[in-house]
């Protein structure tokens, strides 16, 4: 942009902040604080959003273009403010602005509260999807519910995770419209009634009770375009008759009661991924979103086309975000038939057309199902359409697989007892995606076998992606600064150019400037832990970070159980010598997964014992980065050398933080797992450090009972010496017994478990190995910085740009709106 225009918008901009200002405080922006300097500055960047909201609107419905809705329980969006700036174009606009009236926008920023809104990768995907949608011009929805409080703050005490509440909505939500014209009733509990007095049966679902779905809409700004795309949040509310009703006959506190009841549906986000207890709030959730969206589905399709809802495939995808908001499917049905008129066979026939299915996990205790009895109870009508569902479907596989009963359960959408979400949705979605090449793979082959066979077009890989606008643009400006320099900023529409990188790959002027983006980054992050935590930590130290969900497979412990080792080896070994080391690690455990709670204890309490030690401390330092979250993850990992990613193969369905490291110049550490497979297969076996077994081989040595960590720990005189410290007070002198839970589950197995499941000591000699490796390569100035260079230039391969294409192409069919 040149510069009048800049200059112009910069004026615009604090004439418009002056003005607020004093119109919301009454008083003049040099007098009011950083809070109240937030507010404006956000104001300010809303007033541009709305502006063009208004006319992205009228423009769909002009050009009647097909739109997608994208359905997640989760949206992990992080801060919106300094990200609108940057797809409005007017982030250098801004900065101007804020430097002439002496504000600090960085610290101003701090004032924004991040919507928690989701776990982890599934949630942060589908922001990701949103930003790219919007970018590329493609009408999109983003459907979720708007929780009163998002994932739990951690805090660490005395090494523990402790969790406190989220209360993001405290000071109210400056980029949320409520939209109270598409409010609508959500119905549960009560009975199904059959009626033949038409002569035709009716189902009618009596005695229900309400709860008002209250949507209020975040606006997605896409980067250089006008197109405004909406993530709409679903807010519970109880009805006014409650209230009415029980006011009159005096029950104050019954009316109270109720009221909860049904407000609690979006009062808190569930913070366990992966692990299921079949709870009827969530159940319940579930259900909200699910209904709330298609009812909005339906009569948004009505308003803007025609009343015949057999040709809703003409105009609208459906994307399901892993099964969680899958009771879409039966609700479709539901609206159709009972509210519509419809057959079967015309209900059926829309959702096998509207429906697709993203699945992200094949760890088998992830998938969910929920017991019959509560989904009876909670929501008898779409009780009855699933039964009918099921009938339908095992008819279908009895022809398919005569007499294969027990396959035919294993394929059923109700069996013993279970409703299973992942066979209906594969059975009526018309694609089904794993998140990467590998994960595709294991899908067709493994958890989603027997339907495969039955159908194998449906079943497809789309590898993730990350948005390089907050990942790269936003959350590391030097680097984004430094490759316009070297190419242009042809690579912030086209992620690809990022490849013209690879010209300045000897160009050691070029090499050194990179190198100082990185060293940069690493103060800004040692600043910010300081701050924070009072920690110290040397930026000229190698950072060697792993930042993600606490999960056993994902193996946090082998990467604690490999620093126990070094220290171990400073201690005994004289002569040993080592590149000064900062692992980094920041994860938050589900409230109630003890395992995971002991391994941060663990790494806390090995983290004290390395940090006091003198010896040790010349080489290591351990750091806990509390409460890992978007917006420190956007300070976190531009300052990272070393990305772990050391999943048991097979496990990780893609990782996204994987990416997000490649972009910003981090070598993976890693294992041929989800994504890391196509990273490695992008920049090259010598820009990459793989270790470990393959995906096949674990599942050969677990199928076949054939691994025995017993006689790893017995064949390894390092890990027997790691191992034992976790029980003879090493770590912890006052209680030598923290870790006997750890111990045990390696050695032994806990709860029937075989021991070690996840093979973190099988591949503890590959690790070390491939540590070594690293820290040799790390001595070799030019060559780490060439490596890191290779790794940022062929990153652009996992913009969601790319991904988000590939969705469209394959699955949704969707055509930009450009003016
Ligand atoms: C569902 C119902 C009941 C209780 C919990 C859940 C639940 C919630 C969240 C189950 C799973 C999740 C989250 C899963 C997740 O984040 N999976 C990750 O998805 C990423 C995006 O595709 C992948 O990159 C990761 O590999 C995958 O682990």
């Amino acid at each position: 942009m040149n510069n009048e225009k800049i200059l112009k918008e910069k004026e615009w901009i604090i004439e418009t902040m002056r003005h607020k200002s004093m119109q919301n405080f009454g008083k003049t922006i040099e007098e009011i604080n950083d809070a109240q300097k937030y507010q404006i500055l956000a104001l300010t960047v809303r007033d541009q959003i709305m502006e063009k909201r208004a006319l992205s609107s009228g423009r769909r419905m002009e050009a009647g273009a097909r739109k997608v809705y994208y359905l997640s329980v989760e949206f992990l969006i992080g801060r919106l403010m300094s990200n609108n700036m940057i797809n409005l174009l007017s982030d250098t606009a801004y900065r101007a602005a804020c430097d002439e009236l002496g504000i600090n926008l960085n610290a101003v920023e701090e004032y924004e509260p991040e919507p928690g809104l989701g776990n982890g990768g599934l949630g942060r995907l589908a922001a990701c999807f949103l930003d790219s949608l919007t970018s590329m011009s493609l009408p999109a929805m983003g459907c979720s519910i708007r929780y009163e409080f998002g994932l739990f703050r951690q805090k660490i005490l005395d090494g523990n995770q402790v969790e406190l509440a989220d209360n993001w909505l405290e000071n109210g939500n400056i980029w949320e419209i409520p939209v109270p014209e598409d409010e609508c009733e959500v119905h549960f509990y009560g009975r199904v009634e059959e009626d033949w007095s038409s002569g035709k049966l009716k189902v009618k679902h009596v005695d229900y009770s309400t709860v008002l779905a209250m949507p209020y809409d975040i606006p997605v700004v896409g980067y250089d375009t006008n197109r405004v795309n909406q993530l709409r949040l679903w807010s519970a509310k109880a009805p006014e008759r409650i209230n009415m009703h029980y006011f009159n006959q005096g029950e104050y506190t019954r009316m109270m009661e109720e009221k909860d009841l049904a407000e609690v549906i979006s009062k808190v986000l569930y913070p366990e991924d992966r692990h299921i207890q079949g709870k009827e709030l969530r159940l319940r959730q579930h259900y909200f979103l699910a209904s709330a969206t298609m009812q909005l589905i339906v009569k948004d399709f009505k308003k803007t086309y025609t009343d015949d809802l057999t040709r809703l495939p003409e105009k609208i995808a459906i994307q399901i975000n892993d099964t969680h908001p899958g009771l879409a499917i039966p609700e479709l049905m539901r609206i159709m038939m009972d509210e519509n008129g419809y057959s079967w066979e015309d209900a059926e026939y829309v959702c096998r057309r509207v429906f697709a299915y993203t699945n992200h996990t094949v760890l088998s205790e992830a998938l969910e199902r929920w017991g019959e009895d509560i989904v009876k109870t909670t929501l008898p009508r779409i009780y009855s359409i699933l039964v009918e569902m099921n009938r339908r479907l095992c008819k279908r596989l009895w022809d398919f697989y005569p007499n294969q009963w027990e396959k035919i359960a294993s394929m059923a959408i109700i069996a013993y007892g279970q409703i299973h979400m992942a066979n209906l949705c594969v059975d009526i979605a018309h694609t089904v995606n794993g998140v990467s090449q590998l994960h595709a793979q294991i899908l067709k082959r493994d958890t989603f076998r027997d339907f495969y066979v039955t159908d194998p077009g449906k079943f497809l890989g789309i590898t993730n992606g990350i948005t390089h606008r907050r990942w790269l643009l936003d959350s590391n400006p030097g680097l984004t600064n430094l490759i316009c320099e070297a190419i242009g900023d042809g690579f912030k529409r086209d992620p690809s150019k990022l490849e013209d990188l690879l010209a300045f790959r000897k160009d050691k002027a070029f090499l050194d400037k990179y190198a100082q983006v990185k060293r940069d980054n690493k103060v800004r992050l040692s600043n910010y832990l300081k701050e924070r935590q009072g920690e110290d930590i040397d930026p000229d130290s190698i950072f060697d970070v792993q930042a993600k969900r606490l999960h056993e497979y994902k193996r946090q412990l082998l990467n604690i159980l490999h620093v126990m080792h070094l220290y171990n080896r400073i201690k005994t070994e004289p002569r040993f010598r080592m590149p000064k080391k900062t692992f980094i690690f920041a994860a938050k455990a589900a409230p109630g997964y003890s395992m995971a709670k002991q391994i941060i204890k663990l790494i806390n309490d090995v983290a004290r014992m390395i940090n006091n030690d003198p010896k040790a401390s010349k080489y290591l330092k351990v750091v806990f980065l509390e409460n890992y979250c978007v917006s420190n993850a956007e300070i976190l990992i531009p300052a990272a050398n070393i990305s772990e990613q050391i999943s048991t193969a097979g496990k990780e369905a893609s990782g996204t933080g994987n990416m997000k490291f490649m972009m910003n110049g981090a070598l993976t550490c890693g294992t041929m797992d989800g994504a890391n497979v196509e990273i490695y297969e992008r920049v090259g076996n010598e820009n990459i450090y793989i270790f470990g077994l393959l995906a096949q081989e674990v599942d050969n040595l677990i199928k076949h009972n054939q691994y025995r960590a017993g006689q790893v720990y017995e064949a390894d005189a390092r890990i027997r010496r790691v191992l034992d410290q976790l029980i003879d007070g090493t770590i912890n002198p006052d209680q030598p017994k923290m870790f006997g839970d750890i111990y045990h589950a390696l050695l032994f197995g806990q709860w029937g478990q075989m021991a070690d499941p996840y093979l973190v000591l099988k591949d503890f000699d590959a690790y070390v190995s491939v540590k070594e490796r690293i820290n040799k390569d790390y001595t070799n100035h030019y060559k780490w910085q060439e490596m890191a260079l290779v790794n940022t230039a062929m990153s652009g391969f996992f913009s969601s740009d790319r991904t988000i294409d590939e969705y469209n192409q394959r699955i949704w069919g969707l055509s930009p709106i450009t003016e």
